[in-house]
């Protein structure tokens, strides 16, 4: 973790002129993408992973794919809505300095968020990925409506995950890695982001059934996607989790 940052990605102090962009540079040379040939493409082939990215409308899931599958990060763009299911070739990311954790990606799957959480979960039942990222946008309401608001969102999806998983036999459950990602951190207060963390945290807790049979830690982990400073950061810790839960 970069000076100047705690791991939330909260600024503790003032970085030294100069550090913002090596921040940048540090992010960009710890995660490496390729796309496997030969036979590293039949090992990516064996060893290959399912991603389901899944979350409210607007929440920045295809922004997280772009960057997941190329390393790129814009500024806030007008981005369209995604309106089918849709699967990224495979690809492969390797993390630290020297590149030890490698995450084989089959294919990272983006559901469209217009289409709300019942639909989401029933997707991640039915697909059995190896990890589900869920992605919730920070800037709204925390209560309400579950297409608006975030922990509402959440919660209707792990409602709707958890009675899918209950009777089936958790022992079918391959899931290695689910992270709740608080995107959007730039749109918000330090003590909203902790109110949201805290609420997302006793939410999750309800999954027993749907956590499978490795019981693994459930994340919520706050990140920023578009071009500043902090952002490569926090999407990284998000990255480099998936990959230690699930990496190779
Ligand atoms: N300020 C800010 N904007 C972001 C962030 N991440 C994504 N966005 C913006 O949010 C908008 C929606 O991003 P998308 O990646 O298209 O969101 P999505 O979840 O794929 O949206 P749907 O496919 O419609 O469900 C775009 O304008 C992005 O540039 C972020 O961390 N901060
Ligand atoms: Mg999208």
């Amino acid at each position: 973790m970069p000076a100047g940052t705690d791991p939330d990605g909260d600024a503790k102090m003032p970085l030294p002129p100069g550090t913002e962009a090596t921040l940048v540079k540090v992010g960009v040379e710890l995660l490496q993408r390729s796309v496997p040939t030969g036979i590293s493409w039949f090992t990516a082939w064996l060893k290959g992973k399912t991603i389901l990215v899944v979350g409210q409308a607007r929440s920045g899931k295809s922004t997280f794919i772009s960057y997941f599958q190329h390393g790129l990060f814009q500024s806030e763009l007008d981005t369209s809505k995604t309106t089918t299911t849709r699967n990224t070739p495979r690809f492969q990311v390797s993390l630290g300095k020297d590149k030890t954790l490698n995450l084989h990606v089959k294919t990272a799957v983006e559901l469209p968020g217009q289409v709300g959480a019942t639909a989401h979960a029933i997707t991640a039942f039915k697909k059995k990925p190896d990890a589900i990222l869920i992605f919730t946008d920070l800037s709204t309401p925390l209560k309400g409506e579950a297409d608006r608001a975030s922990a509402a969102w959440v919660k209707e999806f792990c409602d709707e995950l958890e009675k899918l998983w209950i009777g089936k036999g958790a022992h079918l459950n391959q899931i290695g890695s689910i992270i709740v990602v608080l995107n959007k951190q730039d749109k918000v207060d330090h003590e909203t982001m902790k109110k949201c963390k805290f609420e997302m945290e006793k939410t999750v807790k309800m999954l027993k059934a749907a956590r499978g049979k490795r019981q693994e830690e459930v994340f919520v982990m706050p990140a920023i996607m578009v071009a500043n400073e902090k952002g490569h950061e926090l999407v990284d810790q998000i990255i480099t989790r998936l990959a230690q839960q699930l990496g190779d």
